[in-house]
């Protein structure tokens, strides 16, 4: 028997903003990122998403390096401001023509696919009016998705509402170095939850309209381990748990929040505030897939009576902060680990673990593996792009991949992160993670790197070849 099923899908991921740059052309809207990254000493080097990688202008030849690769599937956003420039109402028909004929593009070489509703780049003309704050976001969320699905409904069979809600809550309402920049638990705790109310009403309007395909959310995956046997660090351990895996995954799969959790953050910061009906709401809109974004786990202490950090070296928030509590727990270095550039440990055992995790709690829900992958800085030798520590990288996470589907996981594809190098939001263009690199002093030319290759032969090999 293979060891990947016959439908397992050999995907690559991007973002809108990450990629497309044509920020202000065809009528497209601003987005929050478009405004935040103007603001002076916001972003790595003062860079933006104006020109990005060019993808909005170079489609047709990113999508046929795509097939020359032999990529089954890619997962891309909308961006939604290119779509509704308002966030509701006039709709932009160049905006709808660009994905429109991505999506041709990519069926006509058979590659299939994958649409994030939102990768973070909400239009700014929501944020002026209250932003994920407020339930006029969420319905207009549902307007937006409305729009997708009748445009793109009869050729895209799958969708995913939100990409890493903890990310871009957790650094836009809790560190503040994401747009809107507000430093305040409790009103991320309630952003959070029209986000879940947003994504509840989206998968409501995907049932009534009858979408031939499924829906899914994109959730972080992060397993987190004790440092030591201690109770204390096990307790540590339970609430990151608590608070950075199951108040994330538990609305969207089961239909409601970790009980005890909910209830301190309600006794603490009087949030979520439910209006009527939310309830219902979120318990009868459950996904049809989830998708796992993994990238390492953390390391884990008790941390009696310290306040000082709340974030790790990218500026992310690793302790209890999140919810208030802040001297409860928080991220260590583990001093046996392997670590990135940017410290980020490699673990890929913990993509097994994580995956069997969500398994152990959730039933079998299909999953996705719709981010996995390794920002480095990649050496050029002789002109070429020699990224061997990539394929590494991924090649013993497809490896774990295939320990945890040999273990009864419903795994059905993979998506590394990312198909071509591309803007990191706080890391300018120097964290690179890309397939293909782009030469950012000619032109934004596109060069195939070692792993391109690589990957080639894992996707002719049904991963037998890696
Ligand atoms: C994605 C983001 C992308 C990346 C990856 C991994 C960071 C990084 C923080 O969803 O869109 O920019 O962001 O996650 O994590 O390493 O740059």
């Amino acid at each position: 028997m293979a060891a990947f099923p016959k439908d397992f899908l050999w995907g690559a991921a991007t973002a809108a903003y990450q990629v497309e740059g044509a920020h202000n052309e065809d009528g497209k809207g601003l987005s929050i990122w478009d405004v935040f990254s103007h603001l002076p000493g916001t972003t790595y080097q003062n860079t933006n998403g104006d020109v990005a990688v060019d993808h909005y202008h170079c489609m047709q030849e990113d999508v046929a390096l795509m097939a020359e690769m032999g990529l089954q599937s890619y997962r891309f956003s909308i961006s939604w401001p290119r779509l509704l420039p308002n966030g509701r109402g006039e709709v932009n028909e160049a905006g709808v023509k660009f994905y429109s004929d991505l999506i041709d593009t990519l069926l006509a070489h058979n590659i299939v696919p994958m649409i994030t509703l939102y990768h973070w780049d909400l239009p700014q003309a929501l944020q002026d009016e209250g932003g994920w704050e407020v339930r006029s976001t969420a319905e207009a969320f549902e307007e937006y998705a409305r729009l997708c699905y009748s445009r793109y409904g009869d050729r895209v069979k799958l969708w995913a509402t939100f990409n890493e809600t903890i990310v871009f809550i957790g650094h836009g309402y809790i560190t503040g170095s994401h747009p809107p920049s507000v430093r305040d638990p409790g009103r991320a705790i309630q952003a959070c939850h029209q986000v879940f109310i947003a994504h509840a009403l989206a998968v409501k309007a995907f049932r009534e309209m009858k979408i031939a395909g499924e829906i899914g959310f994109v959730n972080v995956l992060q397993p987190h381990t004790a440092l030591t046997n201690s109770a204390e660090d096990k307790v540590a351990t339970e609430l990151a748990d608590a608070i950075h895996t199951h108040w994330l995954y538990d609305p969207v799969l089961k239909g409601h929040y970790p009980e005890a959790l909910l209830a301190q953050t309600q006794a603490i910061w009087g949030v979520p505030r439910f209006e009527a009906g939310d309830d219902e709401l979120l318990r009868n809109n459950l996904c049809d897939f989830i998708g796992l974004n993994y990238y390492r786990r953390e390391t884990v202490v008790a941390n009696p009576g310290e306040t000082s950090t709340a974030s790790n070296h990218n500026g992310e928030p690793n302790s209890g902060a999140e919810f208030g509590f802040k001297d409860l727990f928080k991220f260590v270095r583990n001093p046996d680990g392997v670590y990135t550039d940017w410290d980020w440990e490699i673990w890929p055992q913990g993509l097994t673990d994580g995956i069997m995790m969500i398994k152990e709690r959730y039933g079998d829900i299909p999953m996705y593996i719709t981010e996995n992958g390794l920002g480095a800085k990649d050496p050029i030798v002789d002109g070429e792009i020699v990224d061997q520590p990539r394929i590494d990288y991924l090649s013993m996470h497809i490896e774990a991949m295939e320990n945890a589907i040999a273990k009864g996981a419903d795994v059905r594809g993979y998506y590394p992160w990312s198909f071509i190098d591309l803007l990191s939001w706080l890391n300018g263009y120097k964290k690179q993670y890309g397939f293909v690199y782009v030469d950012h002093n000619q032109n934004l030319a596109r060069k195939r790197k070692k792993s391109y290759f690589w990957y080639q032969s894992v996707i002719a090999s049904h991963g037998e070849q890696r």
